[in-house]
């Protein structure tokens, strides 16, 4: 047929890298850009059955490597809500990537094809958003995924040029969910600085001081350019933009992994800003943390990480709550909070004492994601400073009702606020430039430095270490990673030495992304904490 002959003409133009066998891994597709080309390509093709399988839904396919090193790239598909693609395609994202030719790979869709009956006769349409993140390899990879695309009779692509990862996952969401057929970039600018906006301008008069400018760095990447084109919108936000990429290297001692991990000033940050209230994104922007830099320290900092950000949304969350439904016997929105192991345990005691469900799951936002869409209101972060809040359609309702009929000016005004945060929070995925948006609004509104927000909690010592080993599948964990169930004897050895220092806390967990055993561990001081993380190193290694 016309369909298989294309695929097949098509596909041989784009020949597997030889002896490497690639996986689509906890965040898609990520490796050296010289030799993804062929997966580029082939995720452009399931992107396009995607489309098809979900009657003509418009599919993400973004092609960055976020937080990883210039020269490397990658690729991953958002399904129609903007979430990532379900893991039930997984497998098959696999075994397309795999395919050592053109036959076997033609094999493989149409026995897929088949298998989720989805139309491959012309007879439908499919239409896929792409996006890329400032990586100059993302030029020819587009152009591949391009070529994937219309190698499906019917599918059509639009490249949506260089955005945030958060961005595209939007503009997908917009186009399916809210019926926005056209919604682009513009779109996306215009719904959050309005957002945040309508949030100042319900911040109660009494508490309407200054809190100062907000310095941010932009990892380098494509964050700096769109804060930019958000700063212009709202002359309000009083922030300088760091590293936006027209000197530096992109995530080169720069940007909120390495600021998280590192726990040390960006590049481009020194003593002449202690004192003030510092920001980093990651280099597709979809991390953001806080962090002040420490007088005569070193280039340390105090972070203020996905934890604190999580904690402080769920307060202000709470509080326009108890506002709004003082009267117990009306409906109450079920609130819920989805954290990793990983959260620092002070937060998690903090999120308990505000009387909030904690429920953890796996690393990898797409876990996080899911459990908190079993909520009315499901707020997720990692410590690494992913996350976002997820309203139900059944929430939004209420709050539409309630900040329009509502008679009490208080009431009315935390209903308004909360609609207003809906809106400005990117619902498909963890967005750095909306979660910004939504900090500032918060602390403008509490009138709180940075330092009063960090002391909401204070975090316990911790560790992280990673171990190279031979093979990390070796490792196997439970409980939202808290456990290793296998190699057998390891966790009860982790036990025995957790249990000898005050408040100990440890997991060790394989890695979604890199060949090596993570270890976490915490404790009431340092010292123990780096004790007990060197000691479970040594078991796994
Ligand atoms: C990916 C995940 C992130 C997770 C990290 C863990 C997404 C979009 N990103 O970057 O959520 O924290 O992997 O890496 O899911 P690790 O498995 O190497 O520790
Ligand atoms: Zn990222």
């Amino acid at each position: 047929s016309q369909q298989r002959s294309m695929l097949l003409e098509s596909s041989s133009l784009f020949p597997p890298p030889k002896g490497i066998k690639l996986s689509y891994g906890t965040a898609g597709f990520r490796a050296d850009a010289s030799i993804l080309q062929s997966t580029v390509f082939r995720m452009g093709i399931l992107a396009a059955l995607r489309s098809l399988k979900t009657e003509g839904a418009v599919i993400g396919l973004m092609i960055t490597a976020s937080h990883n090193k210039v020269s490397d790239n990658g690729v991953k598909v958002a399904d129609p809500n903007g979430e990532m693609l379900t893991q039930h395609w997984e497998p098959f994202a696999d075994s397309l990537a795999n395919a050592p030719d053109p036959h076997s790979l033609l094999q493989l869709i149409a026995d897929f094809a088949k298998k989720e009956e989805i139309p491959l006769n012309g007879s439908k349409a499919a239409a896929i958003l792409l996006g890329r993140d400032t990586r100059p390899s993302g030029e020819f990879l587009v152009e591949a995924a391009k070529q994937g695309i219309c190698s499906v009779i019917g599918a059509a692509a639009s490249d949506m040029g260089v955005v945030t990862t958060p961005q595209l996952h939007w503009m997908v969401r917009a186009r399916n969910k809210d019926l926005k057929a056209s919604a682009s970039e513009l779109d996306y600018f215009d719904q959050v600085s309005t957002s945040f906006r309508c949030l100042i301008d319900l911040i109660p008069k009494k508490s309407h001081h200054g809190i100062g400018k907000l310095i941010v760095d932009c990892a380098n990447g494509v964050g700096g350019e769109k804060l930019r084109i958000l700063k212009e919108k709202l002359n309000w936000l009083d922030a300088e933009i760091r590293n936006s990429g027209e000197q530096g290297i992109l995530n080169e001692q720069v940007g909120a992994d390495y600021v998280q991990k590192d726990k040390v000033a960006p590049q481009g940050f020194g003593p002449h800003d202690v004192g003030t209230r510092c920001a980093s994104l990651d280099g597709d922007a979809d991390r953001l943390v806080y962090f002040t830099i420490i007088p005569n320290g070193n280039n340390q900092i105090n972070l203020v990480d996905g934890d604190k950000i999580l904690s402080l949304f769920a307060l202000f969350i709470k509080d326009q709550l108890s506002i709004l439904t003082d009267d117990k016997n009306e409906y109450q929105p079920r609130v819920g909070v989805v954290q990793t192991a990983y959260a620092n345990g002070a937060s998690t005691k903090y999120l308990n004492q505000l009387g909030l469900q904690v429920i953890f799951t796996p690393t990898g936002v797409k876990y996080l994601h899911e459990k908190a869409q079993e909520f009315d209101i499901g707020i997720y972060f990692e410590a690494n400073g992913h996350g976002t809040i997820l309203f139900s359609d059944h929430s939004l309702c209420w709050l539409e009702d309630r900040k329009s009929t509502e008679k009490g000016l208080e009431k009315q005004n935390a209903a308004k606020r909360l609609w207003a945060v809906s809106k400005l929070i990117n619902q498909a995925v963890g967005d750095a430039l909306s979660g910004l948006l939504l900090v500032e609004a918060i602390l403008q509104h509490m009138g709180w430095s940075v330092d009063k927000w960090n002391d909401l909690y204070h975090d316990l010592p911790s560790r992280q270490l990673k171990v190279k080993v031979a093979d990390r599948t070796a490792v196997v964990t439970t409980n939202a990673e808290t456990i290793v169930e296998k190699p057998p004897g390891i966790q009860e050895a982790i036990t025995a030495l957790t249990v000898k220092y005050p408040q100990g806390r440890c997991f060790v967990r394989p890695s979604g992304t890199e060949d090596v055993v993570r270890v976490y561990a915490e404790a009431n001081i340092q010292e123990s904490a780096d004790e007990l993380a060197t000691c479970v190193a040594k078991l796994v290694d």
